[in-house]
């Protein structure tokens, strides 16, 4: 059963409203359609009325799909009995990730009080040039901020994957930025760190279908969602902000709990069942979770990840069992390699702090495996010529090629934790590397 419903036209609140708050976002992949931006939609109303300014992340196509259908698109939400399907207008344009003169117009305009980000775990980590750096171009887009004379105060919220997200972000923004903006910065800008939560798997042109179907909309820019949505958003904006929790946003004091418990259960089994349950023979989430040698290892992982959170054990365990639905869920067809993508970052926030919260190797086995799995998965695409996606792929390829086992390891974990792996890290991967189920 599918069944629609349309946005309101926010251009068709009365006149005389107040002018619509603006956002800019930057990053416009899947997740943001799913997640971000209809939080945004659906905080509007028409006296508070929210418009956002996109930019795309790495695939500058999207913004040539969004513009050609007047930034509209369908969201399919696939709930277990059929989908729920909806046209999101909350765009008034999008432009390409290095369109930084629009960037710098945009928040030299006192009416842009919010940005938001989904700029992937690597974006934060892409260095002070902003050719390639997202919070290096919100550097110099602050800087024109600063020199228009703009007083309101702007927030930048990150909405990925890390832990202290917002601080990461400020790090990043600070790094880039010149010294009169870095004075400047903490009277005018709040950085908010948020936890984002919404599986979000590729679409596909049946799903295009779909859309028009339900709706007539011919739409080239679909995303594909679950049922569960959950944002959780530290509440320190000094300016004008949409009214998220109008759209089920729950806006905290902090967001640091939030963000373990998520980054550790959800996205660690997520990265373990990428490995493992490919190395198993599986393609996809629901058939990973669905096979007990993979399922024994995301339970081994939890239990070193539940260890480490200061939550009561039947919080965890609706959590844990919440996840589990989640995963089976054979409607959302959500691919492995999806998920298997730049495990050389994802594994510093979603394996290796559980290792060191636990006290060692030794007292973490369970994240260990997360570990074993990622090194055995790397050097096995590269022994069958087999692509992975990864911001350091070419050394990554190198030290799989290693042929001595555990100079190999090591020469993985260094390429993950610059140079620095332990050896007792080290011995534990390659111990754990022979336990992996195979296909
Ligand atoms: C996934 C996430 O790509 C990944 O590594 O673990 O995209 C995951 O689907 C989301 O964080 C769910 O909220």
């Amino acid at each position: 059963m599918t069944t629609a419903a349309h946005e309101a036209d926010p251009s068709a609140a009365s006149s005389g409203a107040p002018a619509a708050g603006r956002l800019v976002h930057l990053g416009i992949g899947n997740f943001s359609r799913a997640h971000t931006l209809p939080y945004t939609a659906d905080a509007s109303t028409a006296e508070d009325t929210w418009r956002v300014t996109a930019f795309t992340g790495r695939s500058p196509a999207i913004a040539e799909t969004l513009s050609a259908q007047r930034n509209r698109y369908g969201l399919v939400v696939r709930e277990a009995g059929g989908d729920q399907v909806r046209l999101i207008d909350v765009i008034d344009a999008v432009h390409p990730a290095d369109d930084l003169e629009a960037l710098q117009r945009l928040l030299a305009d006192p009416e842009v009080s919010v940005v938001t980000l989904t700029i992937t775990e690597k974006g934060y980590a892409a260095g002070d040039d902003p050719a390639v750096s997202a919070p290096a171009r919100l550097a110099l887009a602050l800087r024109a901020r600063r020199e228009a004379g703009v007083e309101e105060p702007i927030a930048l919220v990150s909405c990925d994957n890390l832990p202290g997200n917002g601080e990461v972000l400020r790090a990043a923004v600070l790094s880039a930025a010149d010294e009169q903006t870095r004075a400047w910065f903490d009277d005018h800008v709040d950085v908010v760190s948020t936890m984002v939560d919404r599986i979000t798997p590729s679409a596909s042109a049946e799903d295009q279908r779909i859309v028009e179907e339900a709706t007539g909309f011919a739409d080239h820019a679909t995303v594909v969602t679950e049922p569960f949505t959950e944002w959780v958003v530290q509440d320190s904006f000094r300016g004008r902000r949409p009214a998220w929790e109008r759209s089920g946003a729950q806006l905290v004091e902090d967001v640091e709990v939030h963000e373990k418990r998520k980054l550790r259960l959800l996205n660690g089994a997520h990265s373990l069942m990428a490995y493992a349950g490919q190395l198993a023979g599986h393609e996809r989430v629901d058939q990973a979770i669905g096979d007990p040698g993979v399922r024994a290892l995301v339970e081994a992982l939890w239990a070193d990840a539940r260890a480490t959170l200061p939550l009561p054990a039947d919080e965890l365990d609706a959590y844990t069992g919440a996840l589990v639905e989640r995963f089976e869920n054979p409607r959302m067809a959500d691919a492995l390699d999806r998920i298997a993508a730049d495990g050389s970052v994802k594994l510093t926030v979603r394996a290796l702090p559980v290792i060191t919260d636990r006290g060692g190797p030794d007292q973490a086995p369970g994240a260990v495996a997360l570990v074993a799995a990622w090194t055995t998965f790397v050097t096995d695409r590269v022994a069958t010529g087999t692509a992975f996606s990864d911001p350091q792929a070419d050394a990554v390829a190198e030290a799989a090629r290693i042929e001595d086992t555990p100079r190999r390891v090591q020469a993985l974990l260094d390429v993950v934790l610059d140079g620095t792996a332990p050896q007792d890290l080290v011995d534990a991967v390659v111990a754990a590397e022979g336990t992996l189920p195979r296909a």
